[in-house]
């Protein structure tokens, strides 16, 4: 089952990178970010960019769009994400002067973006949760670049976690890994033996019902635990 995509907006300069998946967008004049934000980067502080954007994913579309494209190479999502923002900005900003930030090398925390953005409320598996969205978003792409996009506004959510009857993903995990604030020891070490039931899913994830409607496919779940079954070990 293929996740519905997000409101399409009419006329968005976005449009180009809905259509391929990387339909979340926030736009942050660079001058206005918090300090230690700002600190993070790396601003060329004799020529400072003008904007930052924060590209995202939510839902199924990106999965699919990348299939069409061909999962090539060691770093497909990280290839096939750039080689769209760079048609991006050439189609609509031409010529604008740009350089990515995530993916690269800078380690910069994206879910802080995220929570800047207003999509970023933590849960207790430690993956951002929106209201609308649950947990089926992530960041693909940071961005700084002398564009003069409308900045985002900020739209203020509440945290779904905060009126969740029963806090239903806390008891779903096998390994007790959220009682009492998350364990990541605890979920690697679970998720590690041999027949765990989290070798490419995260149960709790899986079982939290906001956003049902953005879940990803199997395929792509499977894939994502799989890469951080990798990372761990
Ligand atoms: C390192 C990392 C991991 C490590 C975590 C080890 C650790 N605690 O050091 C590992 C490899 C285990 C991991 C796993 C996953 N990760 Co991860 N991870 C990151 C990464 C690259 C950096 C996080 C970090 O260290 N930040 C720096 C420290 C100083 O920040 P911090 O304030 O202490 O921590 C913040 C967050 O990082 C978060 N956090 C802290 N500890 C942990 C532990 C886990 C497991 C997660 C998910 C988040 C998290 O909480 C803070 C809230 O702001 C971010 C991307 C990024 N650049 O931000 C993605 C990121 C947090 N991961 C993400 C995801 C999706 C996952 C996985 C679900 C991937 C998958 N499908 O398997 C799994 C989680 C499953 C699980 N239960 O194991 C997404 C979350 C998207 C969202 N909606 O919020 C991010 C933002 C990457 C992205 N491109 O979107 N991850
Ligand atoms: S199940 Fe409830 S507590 Fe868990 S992430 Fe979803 S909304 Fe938050
Ligand atoms: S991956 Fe499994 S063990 Fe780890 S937090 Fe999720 S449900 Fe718990």
């Amino acid at each position: 089952m293929t996740a519905n995509p997000p409101p399409a907006h009419a006329g968005s300069p976005f449009a180009d990178l809905n259509a391929q998946g990387l339909n979340l967008q926030a736009v942050f004049n660079l001058a206005d970010l918090p300090a230690d934000v700002q600190a993070a980067l790396p601003v060329d502080a004799a020529a400072p960019y003008r904007q930052l954007l924060l590209i995202g994913h939510l839902g199924g579309l990106l999965w699919q769009q990348l299939a069409l494209a061909g999962m090539e190479g060691e770093h497909p999502i990280d290839a096939f994400t750039r080689t769209q923002v760079a048609a991006w900005l050439a189609h609509t900003q031409p010529g604008v002067r740009h350089c990515f930030v995530y993916p690269g090398p800078t380690a910069v925390g994206l879910q802080r973006l995220g929570q800047l953005a207003g999509w970023h409320h933590a849960s207790p598996f430690m993956v951002g949760v929106h209201v609308a969205w649950g947990s089926w978003f992530a960041y693909r792409a940071v961005v700084l670049a002398d564009t003069t996009l409308a900045p985002t506004p900020l739209v203020e959510s509440p945290s779904p976690c905060d009126t969740c009857p029963g806090r239903i993903c806390v008891g779903q995990c096998p390994a007790g890994a959220l009682d009492g604030g998350f364990n990541l020891k605890a979920c690697l070490s679970y998720r590690h033996q041999p027949n765990s039931a989290c070798r490419d899913r995260c149960l709790a994830r899986n079982s939290c019902p906001v956003g049902a409607e953005y879940r990803y496919s199997d395929a792509q779940i499977s894939y994502h635990y799989g890469q951080s079954m990798a990372a761990t070990r």
